[in-house]
């Protein structure tokens, strides 16, 4: 099997991944999304890596999606609503052995990309490091951070596992990469909307404590209904604990409605929701908490889908 790490949409994490790779002397291609965007890679020369005070640059080779050659592993590093999209560009060029690992944040994507290469292999991550781009091929290593990655459907590690720990890209392979997602997951809907909604840092919540507890009471009966009861263990401790030791920080939902981009609440809060409906458990204060999160991103002219 070929041992090259393809990285399908090379943004913040993807360039992370793929520089940390690189640096230590494995292939890696990024796939762009079309000839414009590889031009103007080409002519910047490479990705920029910026962590503390070192910037160092790589010369990664670089295609288009619709090029030719087969995939046999994918990094797919776009946002939930791409991710799709972005892998039915280059299903043709997958290889019937090929593993796709999804960086996505949240629930629902990964099912969209399984059922559209049932062939492949899906391995879903969930990521707690901290990227972000200062400017085009450049990207800056903001917060340490963990990896886990897991396959619902084969508990087997992957052979190229070891390439990460290689890296330096902190990973662990576990059993219950859903109970993760669902972890955070139940994390970002306790925090984040609220964040938004109250035009506020991680801290601010400390006012709402109890629409949180409300929050956490309905998303614990969720994942104890959905057969996450482990990802509801201890919830409403855990969110306290992570609106104080992020008390500063702005959620990157919060981040990414003041920076006008769309936001990933279909996977995250709208996943939420439409598995409550499908659970009928009853979940009032996720449901208004939806409805004013959408009010709120239509009046900015975002899509809140
Ligand atoms: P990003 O917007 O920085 O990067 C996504 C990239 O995908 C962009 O470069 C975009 O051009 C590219 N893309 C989109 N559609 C494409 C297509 N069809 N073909 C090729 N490229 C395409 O996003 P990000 O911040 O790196 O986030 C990726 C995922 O990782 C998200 O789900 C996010 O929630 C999650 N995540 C990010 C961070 C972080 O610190 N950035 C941390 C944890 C989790
Ligand atoms: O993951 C987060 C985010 O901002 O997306 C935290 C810090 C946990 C808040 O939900």
């Amino acid at each position: 099997m070929s041992s090259t790490w393809h990285i399908l949409g090379p943004g913040s994490l993807g360039s992370l991944w793929a520089c940390r790779l690189a640096r230590a002397g494995k292939a890696v291609q990024l796939l762009l999304r079309d000839h414009q965007r590889l031009a103007a890679y080409r002519a910047a020369g490479g990705l920029t890596l910026v962590e503390a005070q070192q910037t160092t640059s790589f010369a990664i080779p670089a295609q288009c999606c619709d090029d030719s050659g087969p995939i046999h592993r994918v990094l797919v590093a776009c946002k939930a609503y791409d991710a799709a999209a972005a892998v039915a560009c280059i299903a043709p060029r997958l290889a019937s052995d090929a593993q796709l690992i999804l960086l996505q944040n949240g629930l629902g994507s990964q099912d969209e990309v399984a059922a559209l290469v049932p062939q492949a292999r899906c391995i879903f991550a969930s990521s707690t490091e901290g990227a972000y781009r200062e400017q085009d091929w450049q990207v800056r290593f903001a917060g340490q951070g963990f990896n886990w990655l897991g396959d619902p459907l084969n508990p087997a590690q992957p052979d190229w596992f070891g390439d990460l720990q290689d890296a330096g890209i902190p990973a662990e392979w576990t059993v219950d990469i859903l109970t993760r997602l669902w972890r955070k997951l139940a994390l970002n809907c306790a925090i984040n909307p609220l964040t938004v909604l109250h035009d506020c840092a991680n801290g601010g919540l400390l006012g709402h404590l109890d629409a949180i507890d409300s929050l956490c009471r309905e998303l614990g009966e969720l994942l104890e209904q959905a057969g996450q009861p482990q990802a509801a263990q201890d919830l409403a401790e855990d969110v306290q604990w992570v609106i104080l030791a992020t008390a500063a920080n702005y959620s990157s939902m919060y981040q990414d409605v003041q920076a006008g981009r769309r936001t990933e609440v279909h996977y995250l809060l709208g996943y939420a929701c439409r598995v409550a409906k499908r659970h009928a458990v009853a979940t009032p204060a996720l449901e208004r908490l939806h409805q004013r999160l959408v009010d709120k991103l239509q009046a900015r002219n975002l899509p809140c889908d």
